[in-house]
């Protein structure tokens, strides 16, 4: 590999697509309505999408259960419309990454219909059917075959009477796991990606990919004081065979193809030995990976329930070290939020009386470390957090259950569970994108399937387009640096000031040239000294002020200077 693959200087934008444009008035957004946008795309300079699912699916957890993995849901669009996105994001000379959600399908696909239909059906072992637990009453309480919880609330085993065997599934009981120990398994997921690849798609987002291979044994995990189920996870996050199943991946479907491609491994609870292991290119495994730490920050014993303040120092070294330990071997992917994460400007930056300063400084911020960035679709708007009132509000699965496990199972009042749920839950990234300011915020033209924040009024792409100023066009000559400046692609990376509490300070640095980018995640003046005076005269290359002098930072302000 040439150490400069072409994903280093690429930018990534993520499109959730319920929620991104709706063409034909039903509410939800579509293809043709991400079709509809695509100049709006190609001007902010993105080069790649990355398209959240639109396969057939019921729905349950938007998308991410899948119940035909090669064709699209009716509310998407057909795979006509899949291909005229696909046609018109290469003429413009930009790439479609598919999301790959294949540690789980749908309970409606016919693979798991089959599996259950009869213990001795020849898919039964397609999934993870296990016995109730010996010596209890099935389908009570406790009969599950180990203690492991599932992510979105109760038990992650669901009963099945009329085999009399419980499945397992790590999210809703509409995803049962797949079993990648059986090679049927792991053959069809070869097939189906290589259909979609010789369909022209350029790669893949891969959903809870380290969650693939589980301990064969599937043991009791630890349960934490007050919890009601144990935590399997280290039984299946990076289990045995992950490596090895990710590398017969690699032979099985991207070795030998010869276009650019990008595969990126969603992987909660990777750890940085991990992802070095995964990211290093010469085994073959995965580009780049998500991993969670820098969003686990602000929250009490990594509990989105229990939120908590966000640490500056915190956040520097966690990022940092990941900047460390993948700089030479391994590749970093780059991001603030997505849809499964609250909004940017509200949970790192103010959402209020600074929106738009802060939002800029943590574009630029995030933007010039090393490693692909990540744009999550309204993110370069300054969208916000939304303001839900009641339960009935919010949409969201995880949500859902969890409000109903607490209030029912946990004692707590709904006022609590509203409260606890209001800074992180995944809904704050799902209210659908701000177009204009009309009604719907230019969505839809009909009852959008989850309320448009109010504040579309004034925050929506029409009042940013055309002004040099926006938030928007701050976002385009961010990707465009990382196009023009091979510092910011390929240079290395230097924490300063690790012990600063209000200013994010780093250097980057190629044989000749060097950036310095200064960012103040706070409301007040911040002086800085970098213990180099000469970079007082360096040339300012990107700023969310007017130029001021020397490195003191007003609020929230961010100063990128370039020196040869
Ligand atoms: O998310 C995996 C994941 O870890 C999430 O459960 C995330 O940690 C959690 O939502 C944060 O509270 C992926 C998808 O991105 C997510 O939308 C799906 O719900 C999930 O997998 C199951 O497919």
């Amino acid at each position: 590999r040439s150490g400069r693959e072409w994903f280093k200087s690429a930018v990534v934008y993520q499109i959730y697509p319920r929620s991104f444009a709706d063409s034909d008035g039903d509410g939800v957004g579509d293809l043709r309505g991400i079709i509809s946008r695509l100049d709006y795309l190609h001007n902010l300079g993105v080069d790649v999408v990355w398209l959240s699912p639109v396969y057939r699916s019921p729905q349950d957890d938007n998308g991410y259960d899948i119940s035909d993995y090669q064709d699209i849901d009716p509310v998407f669009g057909d795979l006509a419309a899949l291909d005229e996105l696909l046609n018109g994001l290469h003429a413009r000379g930009m790439k479609l990454v598919m999301d790959l959600v294949v540690n789980h399908t749908s309970d409606e696909h016919p693979w798991f219909v089959e599996s259950a239909s009869s213990r001795d059906n020849p898919k039964r072992d397609w999934y993870w059917w296990q016995p109730p637990r010996p010596g209890s009453e099935p389908g009570t309480p406790g009969a599950e075959p180990n203690n492991w919880g599932s992510a979105f609330s109760g038990p992650a085993w669901e009963y099945d009477p009329s085999s009399g065997e419980y499945y397992l599934h790590l999210f809703s009981k509409k995803q049962p796991d797949l079993n990648w120990e059986n090679p049927e398994v792991r053959a069809a997921v070869y097939d189906m990606m290589n259909w979609w690849l010789d369909r022209g798609v350029d790669g893949f987002r891969m959903d809870v990919i380290n969650f693939i291979s589980k301990d064969p044994r599937l043991p009791e995990g630890p349960r934490a004081e007050g919890m009601l189920y144990g935590d399997g996870g280290p039984h299946y996050i990076s289990g045995p065979r992950i490596h090895e199943f990710l590398q017969e991946m690699h032979q099985e479907v991207f070795a030998g193809r010869d276009k650019d491609l990008l595969t990126v491994g969603e992987m909660p609870g990777v750890t940085v030995e991990d992802a070095l292991l995964f990211t290093d290119p010469s085994r073959e495994e995965v580009d780049m990976v998500f991993q969670f730490e820098h969003v686990a920050l602000d929250q009490e014993g990594g509990n989105k329930w229990r939120p908590k303040k966000l640490v500056l120092t915190d956040l520097k070294k966690s990022l940092g070290r990941w900047q460390d330990a993948l700089g030479e071997r391994g590749w970093n992917s780059l991001y603030w939020g997505n849809h499964d994460q609250a909004r940017a400007v509200s949970r790192f930056g103010d959402d209020g009386r600074y929106r738009e300063l802060s939002a800029k400084m943590l574009a630029a911020v995030l933007h010039l470390h090393r490693g692909t960035p990540y744009v999550y679709q309204g993110e370069e708007l300054g969208m916000t957090n939304m303001a839900f009132g009641a339960i009935s509000d919010y949409r969201d699965i995880e949500v859902l259950n969890h409000h109903r496990e607490a209030t029912t199972h946990l004692g707590h009042t709904d006022a609590e569970v509203l409260a606890a749920l209001a800074p992180l839950n995944r809904d704050n990234a799902r209210t659908p994108v701000q177009w204009d300011a009309s009604r719907h915020g230019g969505f839809t033209t009909g009852a959008p399937w989850i309320a448009v924040n109010p504040n579309a009024n004034t925050i929506n792409a029409a009042a940013q387009i055309d002004d040099p100023e926006s938030v928007y066009n701050f976002y385009r000559q961010v990707i465009a640096l990382r196009h023009t400046d091979p510092v910011v692609a390929y240079g290395d990376f230097t924490m300063l000031l690790p012990e600063d509490e209000h200013v994010y300070a780093f250097r980057r640095s190629l044989p000749g040239a060097e950036l310095l980018v200064l960012g103040n995640f706070s409301a007040t003046v911040q002086p800085v000294d970098v213990g180099d005076a000469a970079w007082s005269g360096a040339a300012s290359v990107l700023g969310n002020y007017p130029p001021g002098t020397g490195l003191t930072l007003r609020p929230w302000e961010v100063k990128v200077l370039r020196r040869e």
